[in-house]
């Protein structure tokens, strides 16, 4: 069985958006109501612009599936596009003058040409739909092992909650963040991020914010410290990085390490023997500052991920730009767009830390089916939870008086 990949393919205003994903063990069972209802999350969120009104995205698997359950073989999912106009110039003409942030300027140059249609219709936030389809395949997996995520709405400006999400209270959270129009589990918060996307939208401006995801349920040893491009945290980072309009990520405290000293950092280890048996195998931690993150591995203790999505680069009042063709100072076009898409974002941003945590799950307990992956995953956890394996003695030497740790 190969690795867990996906691809999208599809423009904006093309026919549809795909995900071909590779390397899910057959067997598994794909909630298709789940993923449609995480679509229809993805296309909400107070500040969407008109095309939401237009999409009611839903998934339709072409190949990879049987009877429900995956087959082992590719699985490649269409969302089709409502608002499929790409070869009509009248409502989808040339577009000479870039948006500044947006892919418009810097695409354009790259395919040589003056005309930023191609770059902005790949580049545009519809293909987030295809990424949380692929995302939302993968938190299947991960739901069969008791793996749940939860992304939210941390802050807008400076409305911003202080709640902090814990397994015990997963459902009630949810109930929460889904009863708010900008996904975030707060009331008053999520009142007060509304009013400034009502603020803007009356300035003609855009609001970007934080969105954070929360992963519970998982075991020690997930990702390796043994080589770079293994390292779970900077998969997350790149994967994190690479949605439309992210500028920056956090791992638990994040920037936070660099304004306290090591002791207020590092988050201390306790055993307590009555949670042997939890995925963290009885490793508690009285914090997280790590993000349930260690030398690029799971340690036992959620991950927790931050990032930072700009405001978004459309613009009704424009910005200061060039026409391609003339060189010419002139406005950038102002294509139809949203004032704010922060929540649909936090939406993106669960799918693909999901993702790659799936496939960071794959590569340690790879099987070409469920019942290889269950099998592999829950002896994993049996030989942990009898450490030490074959060690000569588990009774540590006794430390001389002046041996310090280094
Ligand atoms: C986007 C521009 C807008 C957004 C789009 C991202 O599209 P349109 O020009 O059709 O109004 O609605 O996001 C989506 C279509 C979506 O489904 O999230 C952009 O330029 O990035």
């Amino acid at each position: 069985m190969g690795l867990l990949t996906y691809h999208t393919a599809g423009e904006s205003h093309g026919p549809a958006v795909t995900a071909l994903v590779n390397g899910l063990p057959a067997g598994l069972e794909l909630d298709l109501a789940f993923i449609d209802g995480e679509l229809r999350r993805r296309q909400g969120g107070y500040g969407r612009g008109g095309r939401q009104r237009i999409e009611t995205d839903s998934v339709t698997v072409l190949a990879g599936l049987r009877g429900g359950r995956t087959t082992g073989g590719p699985l490649l999912m269409q969302i089709a596009n409502r608002d499929s106009r790409l070869d009509d110039p009248e409502r989808t003409p040339p577009v000479y003058r870039p948006r500044p942030g947006h892919a418009d300027l810097a695409g354009s140059i790259k395919w040589l040409t003056t005309d930023c249609r191609n770059a902005l219709e790949r580049a545009s936030a519809r293909e987030t739909a295809a990424r949380t389809a692929a995302g939302s395949a993968a938190r299947c997996l991960l739901r069969e092992l008791g793996i749940e995520s939860f992304g939210f709405v941390r802050s807008l400006l400076d409305a911003r909650t202080e709640v902090e999400p814990t397994l015990g209270r997963l459902r009630e959270l949810i109930t929460a963040r889904d009863a708010s129009e900008v996904y975030c589990p707060d009331p008053p918060v999520s009142e007060r991020i509304i009013e400034h996307i009502r603020q803007a939208k009356i300035d003609r401006d855009t609001v970007g914010g934080l969105a954070e995801v929360h992963v519970f349920g998982l075991p020690p040893g997930l990702g390796s410290c043994a080589h770079w491009d293994q390292k779970l945290d900077a998969r997350l980072a790149g994967a994190v990085m690479s949605i439309q309009a992210f500028k920056a990520v956090e791992i638990g405290l994040g920037t936070g390490c660099a304004l306290r000293p090591g002791s207020k950092v590092h988050d201390p280890i306790e055993y307590d023997p009555a949670r042997k048996d939890e995925p963290g195998l009885g490793f508690v931690r009285p914090s997280n500052n790590a993000g349930g993150l260690e030398g690029g591995m799971t340690n036992g203790m959620p991950i927790v991920v931050r990032g930072t999505m700009k405001p978004i680069s459309t613009l009704l009042q424009g910005m200061p730009s060039v026409d391609l063709n003339t060189r010419q100072a002139h406005r950038s076009t102002y294509e139809r767009s949203d004032v704010c898409a922060l929540p649909a974002a936090s939406v993106v941003m669960e799918s693909v830390v999901a993702f790659e945590v799936a496939r960071a799950l794959l590569e340690k307990f790879a099987g070409d089916t469920m019942h290889e992956l269950r099998a592999a995953y829950s002896a994993y956890l049996d030989l942990a939870r009898r450490l030490p394996l074959d060690e000569p003695s588990a009774a540590p030497p006794p430390m001389e008086a002046d041996q310090t740790e280094r």
